[in-house]
């Protein structure tokens, strides 16, 4: 009986069930990464089925665009919703900054839940308590209709300070709000992704390792398939739009060249991989190794990904594997983010690839 009882395995709702038994402190985060796995779920259908329902291509014909300038696909606008819904009903979470709202939204609003006999009462935020989630629904969704790999990043920090002070107004968010929101990576209390490719991964870390767990749609729940993950010290890829190569620092371009052609450090020629979607790329760098990244360029002095919710998160990851994320030469997870937006030059993976990468940076100085 025994057995047939364990066949499930662990799954990312009774893990995350045992770490607040044994934590009751962390049981606020129980309710919001439930609340995340819920959205990753649907988000999971809806990219499955896009080329089915019709949920291909841009957003209103091609007229959205979000307050970076790029236009929105129809995934980005649905995902960003599906989101913000399942992390407001959690009632944990004050702010929510993403790739698809231009400001953060300040979650203060009442709203409706089932109470006694039958009818519904309006509850608000408990204000205090609460957390700050910053995600990118759907990164890579320019990728969707050719059905490469996409996924959702998030990152999750507590209240730094009281959100009395918090100031709303129709186009920007000012005051406590902002403040809670502008944290550094090294603040963030969790991180991780959902990637949506052959299978469906879940991968996440509260600051005690990364656990990876799969999909199994039979039973509808996610399964801990690769626990404590470890990123190899060394790798033998590197992964970045080498399009840009002769724009990238020199520094760059000549570590570039020397792990091309066996002038590295460990005399090892590497190969090339590059999805050109983030999740992808660094869910293969966490398991095999290597050097991802999306340095900065000469058009691009800060590179492409954004700080706040791309490249702290994915670093937090990083770390707590075991490697190592950097701007080139600055650790990424000690910088302070100045706007939601920001972009930051990435570079992160096996500890002792990044450290060499770092070596080229050294040199110039
Ligand atoms: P997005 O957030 O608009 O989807 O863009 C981010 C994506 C990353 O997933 C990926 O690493 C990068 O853009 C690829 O950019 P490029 O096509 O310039 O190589
Ligand atoms: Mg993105």
């Amino acid at each position: 009986f025994d057995e047939v009882c364990e066949q499930t395995g662990i799954t990312l709702t009774r893990y995350m069930m045992e770490v607040s038994r044994a934590n009751p402190e962390l049981r606020d985060l129980e309710s919001l990464i439930s609340g995340i796995q819920q959205a990753c779920k649907t988000i999971s259908s809806l990219v499955d089925r896009a080329t089915i329902t019709g949920m291909v291509g841009y957003a209103n014909g091609g007229g959205s665009i979000n307050v970076q300038g790029e236009e929105q696909k129809k995934l980005d606008v649905v995902t960003n919703d599906v989101l913000k819904r399942a992390l407001r009903f959690t009632g944990k979470v004050g702010i929510i900054a993403s790739e698809e709202e231009d400001v953060p939204v300040f979650n203060k609003d009442a709203y409706k839940v089932p109470g006694g006999e039958g009818k519904y009462q309006d509850v608000t935020v408990d204000i205090g308590s609460k957390y700050v989630t910053v995600f990118d629904p759907l990164d890579g969704s320019s990728n969707v209709d050719a059905n490469i790999p996409t996924g959702t990043i998030f990152g999750v920090y507590e209240e730094a300070e009281s959100m009395e002070n918090c100031m709303v107004n129709d186009d920007s968010v000012e005051g406590s709000c902002l403040l809670n929101t502008l944290q550094p990576g090294d603040a963030l209390v969790a991180s991780g992704y959902c990637l949506y490719s052959s299978s469906c991964m879940f991968v996440f870390t509260i600051g005690a390792g990364v656990n990876g767990f799969t999909y199994d749609r039979s039973i509808g729940e996610f399964v801990l398939t690769h626990p404590n993950i470890q990123l190899p010290k060394r790798g033998k890829i590197y992964s970045m739009n080498e399009a840009n190569r002769w724009d990238w620092d020199k520094p760059l371009q000549d570590y570039v060249t020397a792990i091309q052609t066996g002038q590295g450090q460990t005399k090892a020629k590497y190969s090339s991989r590059y999805i050109g979607s983030m999740v992808g790329d660094v869910h293969r760098t966490l398991l095999y190794g290597g050097i991802f990244g999306y340095p900065a360029d000469k058009k691009n002095k800060d590179g492409k990904l954004r700080l706040l919710y791309e490249a702290a998160p994915m670093s937090f990851l990083m770390e707590q594997a075991g490697g190592l994320s950097l701007t080139g030469k600055t650790r990424i997870m000690d910088l302070v983010p100045q706007k939601v937006h920001q972009r930051v030059p990435f570079l992160a993976g096996s500890y002792d690839d990044v450290m060499e990468m770092r070596s080229y940076y050294d040199a110039c100085d």
